[in-house]
């Protein structure tokens, strides 16, 4: 058991967020395909990341790596080699569905696996879309979970109205639409995160966009490697944002977040909720759009969370929740049914951890019904093996009034390897020898 008791001490000062993981996957896989080298800076080394760069050197791809400062000698589409040995995707969904994308249109046959969370993950929804494509996948139960077999060839061009809101499934279709005979086209729900459609755009490939929610990615263009700044990662930023805005006495500054608008949901409701916010430095890199969050606590109110939010802050849901502990009145979720197929059932692990500590919280089908405000208490709560519940558990640890344990914390490092170094640094703690 891990034990957390920050004690209600404000948080202060400045920190730099790591690279953003979504963006980080994507730079290494289009950087790969792509004709070239390419310098990646701000890359996230999180363990997530990390196994989409053991993924592509697997196919022989030569990838250098110095800390945050990658380097990718792009093979081209046509070049990468069948890998030797089963592929793993560790704990990572989007290195699995976006893979499925990639795998299905390279000339090879790969079979690829995951940790329990992820064998646990439906796979059935990239696999369905690729099959009209033309893609030959295999595997136990339909072919609808891990561990699979792909035999890649040649795709067709496919137009395909998405049943789900999912930027993996979206990048996916994408990605093996590099492969295929013609034009592809993706209609959206509702506009989902758009670093592939941004990444894409970058290295040469034309992308249109109607609506918001329909792409079209034009044929028979060569992916060229480019210098790519990764931002900050906005759903860590969202960790710090949320623990500033319910710690009395706190005032953060978190430099270099990335700002794409189908990203910052989180943003919106801390400004409905009457958060004390600032946003400055914004500027445009490589397609998406960076700056500097300034924060402090606030009284907070109550929000109604659901409809084309819930793409733009999914994975801060879990800390959403807690916020909402400390908005005064009922915050509801809706909408939100994806969280049931994440690392773990988010609904459930959210409801466990918040009512464990005190909450005042109902689970619903597709969310969660919030009552503010409370004092959270002491207690005993598990991680889930979920990242996101981890870091959760960890905030809401500094506004409990007694000790918080948690089963495990090494969960952290999927996406936030500097996490509690990053938290013991805004609540003023010194790390010892
Ligand atoms: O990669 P993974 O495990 O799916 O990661 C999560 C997360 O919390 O980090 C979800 F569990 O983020 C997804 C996100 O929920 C990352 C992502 C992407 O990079 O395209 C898109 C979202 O998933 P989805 O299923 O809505 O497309």
């Amino acid at each position: 058991m891990n034990k957390l008791y920050y004690d209600n001490s404000p948080l202060l000062g400045k920190i730099r967020i790591p690279g953003d993981k979504s963006i980080s996957h994507r730079s290494v896989m289009l950087a790969s395909l792509a004709e070239g080298e390419s310098h990646i800076t701000n890359f996230l080394s999180g363990e997530d990341c990390m196994r989409t760069i053991e993924i592509f050197r697997a196919m022989g791809v030569k990838i250098e790596q110095s800390g945050s400062n990658v380097t990718i000698e792009g093979k081209g589409v046509h070049q990468l080699a069948e890998p030797a040995v089963p592929l793993y995707f560790g704990n990572s969904g989007t290195t699995a569905r976006l893979m499925l994308g990639i795998l299905a249109g390279l000339p090879f046959f790969t079979t690829v696996y995951g940790d329990s969370s992820l064998t646990r993950r439906p796979m059935n929804r990239v696999i369905h879309p690729l099959k009209k494509m033309g893609a030959s996948i295999d595997g136990a139960k339909q072919a609808s979970y891990l561990p699979l077999a792909i035999r890649g060839r040649d795709l067709q061009a496919m137009t395909y109205e998405l049943p789900v809101r999912s930027a993996q499934v979206k990048s996916a279709l994408l990605l093996a639409g590099l492969f295929a005979n013609g034009d592809t086209t993706i209609m959206e729900m509702a506009p989902t995160r758009n670093h592939t459609e941004n990444m894409l755009r970058a290295m040469g490939v034309p992308i249109e966009v109607q609506d918001e929610k329909c792409i079209t990615m034009t044929s028979g263009h060569t992916l060229r490697g480019k210098d790519i700044e990764v931002p900050g990662d906005i759903s860590s930023a969202a960790f710090f944002l949320v623990a500033a805005a319910i710690t009395p006495g706190s005032h953060i500054e978190l430099i270099n977040v990335g700002l794409n608008e189908t990203r910052t949901g989180l943003l919106q409701v801390l400004q409905e909720m009457g958060a004390d916010l600032k946003i400055s430095n914004v500027h445009a890199s490589g397609g998406e759009m960076i700056g500097d969050i300034e924060i402090s606590y606030h009284e907070l109110k109550a929000v109604d969370i659901g409809g084309s939010l819930i793409p733009k802050l999914i994975d801060e849901l879990p800390v959403i929740a807690l916020l909402a502990t400390q908005a005064e009145g009922v915050t509801t979720i809706y909408d939100a049914e994806e969280l049931k197929v994440k690392e773990t059932d988010r609904i459930k692990a959210v409801y466990e951890t918040l009512s464990e500590l005190g909450a005042d919280i109902r689970p619903t089908d597709d969310g969660l019904i919030i009552r503010g405000k409370t004092t959270l208490q002491g207690g005993s709560t598990k991680s889930y093996h979920d990242h996101r519940i981890a870091m959760m558990t960890a905030i809401a640890s500094i506004i409990a009034s007694d000790e918080v344990q948690i089963d495990d914390l090494s969960c952290v490092a999927i996406s936030y390897p500097e996490f509690f170094s990053h938290l013991d640094k805004l609540l003023g703690i010194q790390l010892s020898e």
